[in-house]
């Protein structure tokens, strides 16, 4: 298990402030997100997620097994916020990691196929198990995915947008084959993440005495490889 797993995760939790030293030299890393993509198997998750942290797609996918993240380290608002975003799969049979996989995220993805109607019929028991699982002050992006094969289009536009109103969730149409929309997507969801994770950090300041545990906390996290991917991944099928 990687150090980033053992020391970083408990700034993911809180997005509390971060110091990592990686073997190549220090890199200040001022705040850690968790997020977690979740959705129906096949919607194009992994994929998502590779055309954001690698700029890479694959075609010939295939199905996640186990629990991999991956991750991207980018500046918001003068800050640099490392992404660290969890991947698993949708398949029914593989999920009893429900809570460690959960534990701690600050932002959700929310994927389904825009040219597959059950997958977005699923969506509201995707929300219902992050509302289950999750700080009801987490941020979650509704993604319709392989919006590049317009032509098969099963999902109107709109029944996503009336969805995602009623639900309060922002709403993407992405295709990770062609990149479209989905860094929009990702900056996005990592800016309102610091947005609430600022707001919990100045609502702790006006509460002195109260024992949040956003502000103040520095990690050191010493030696060892900050591993971009996963050790996970290697229990799991490559994702091409
Ligand atoms: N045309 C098109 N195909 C896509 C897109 N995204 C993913 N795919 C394809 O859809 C298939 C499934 O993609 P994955 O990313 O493996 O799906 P997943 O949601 O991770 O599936 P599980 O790991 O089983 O939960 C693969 O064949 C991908 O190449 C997209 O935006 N457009
Ligand atoms: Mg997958």
């Amino acid at each position: 298990m990687n150090a980033e797993m053992n020391g970083g995760n408990v700034a993911a939790e809180n997005g509390v402030k971060a110091l990592v030293r990686r073997n190549t030299g220090d890199e200040k890393v001022d705040y850690v997100y968790k997020v977690v993509v979740i959705g129906d198997s096949a919607v194009g998750k992994t994929q998502v997620l590779s055309r954001f942290t690698r700029n890479e797609f694959c075609f010939d996918s295939k199905s996640t097994i186990g629990v991999e993240f991956q991750t991207r380290t980018l500046t918001i608002k003068s800050k640099v916020v490392k992404a660290q975003i969890w991947d698993t799969a949708g398949q029914e049979r593989y999920r009893a990691v429900t809570s460690a996989y959960y534990r701690g995220a600050l932002g959700a993805m929310l994927v389904y196929d825009i040219t597959k109607r059950e997958t977005f019929d699923h969506v509201a028991r995707w929300v219902e198990e992050l509302r289950d699982h999750t700080d009801n002050s987490i941020v979650i992006a509704l993604i319709g995915n392989k919006a590049d094969l317009e032509h098969k289009r099963a999902v109107p536009s709109i029944d996503a947008v009336e969805f995602a109103e009623t639900q309060g969730l922002y709403f993407f149409e992405t295709s990770a084959l062609t990149g479209d929309n989905v860094e929009t997507a990702f900056f996005k969801l990592l800016e309102e993440i610091y947005f609430v994770v600022s707001k919990k950090s100045l609502d702790h300041d006006d509460r002195k005495g109260d024992p949040v545990t956003l502000q103040g906390l520095r990690i050191d996290v010493d030696g060892g490889q900050d591993l971009e991917i996963s050790e996970m991944k290697k229990m799991s099928s490559c994702s091409c």
